[in-house]
């Protein structure tokens, strides 16, 4: 079955296609022929994720589900939370946003961190939302390639290395995105018929 998802994020759709596997096929924006930017300026990530899925279920008319996410680290009162993809500039600068969260960490002991997704699914015309978080510590320089944003510096509890250190299927073992989806996936195959 094919699912809209409202992003713009292509770690995103790899991450959230191999949870669902094969019984459903994202389909991306550009796909349904909305190839702008996605508004999204709320405060909170609930607000986000809900205004990207209206936004593109306005523009499209079809069902959709969008995710926005945030890194809250204990240390820093939750930031960057809400404003993780702008932390050190106007664009999605992984690098400087990277380079600014350990500078705003120099010298803490305290290095707890979660990331926190918020799934809005809007389907024939009710709202839901799902939540998924993982715990874990923001270490001390970036280690791994793999993933996306601050994937680098964050090592979930239980484990010795960082999101960036893993494959997709370690990632989507624990991470946010995944128990989020998780839980959408479950709803989805509960309203088949
Ligand atoms: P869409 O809005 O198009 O879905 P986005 O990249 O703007 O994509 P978010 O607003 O949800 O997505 O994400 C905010 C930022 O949080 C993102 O730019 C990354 O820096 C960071 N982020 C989100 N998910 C992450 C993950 O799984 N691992 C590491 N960093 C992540």
């Amino acid at each position: 079955m094919k699912i809209v998802f409202a992003t713009n994020n292509a770690h995103k759709l790899t991450e959230v296609q191999a949870v669902l596997g094969d019984a459903y096929t994202l389909v991306t924006p550009r796909d349904c022929g909305v190839t702008e930017e996605i508004p999204e300026d709320q405060e909170t990530l609930e607000g986000n994720a809900s205004q990207k899925a209206r936004y593109l279920h306005r523009r499209t008319g079809l069902d959709c589900f969008a995710d926005d996410t945030g890194l809250e680290v204990e240390a820093l009162g939750g930031a960057p939370g809400v404003h993780s993809a702008r932390y050190a500039t106007d664009g999605h600068d992984f690098a400087a946003n990277n380079r600014l969260l350990l500078k705003n960490l120099e010298g803490a002991e305290n290095r707890r961190a979660r990331f926190r997704t918020v799934i809005s699914l809007l389907q024939g015309g009710k709202e839901l939302l799902f939540e998924g978080i993982v715990e874990g510590r923001i270490i001390d320089r970036e280690a791994g390639h793999e993933g996306f944003g601050y994937d680098p510096l964050f090592v979930p509890d239980g484990y010795t290395k960082t999101f960036a250190e893993m494959t997709t299927e370690e990632k989507n073992a624990v991470s946010h995105r995944a128990r989020a989806v998780r839980k959408l996936a479950a709803y989805l195959h509960s309203t088949e018929r």
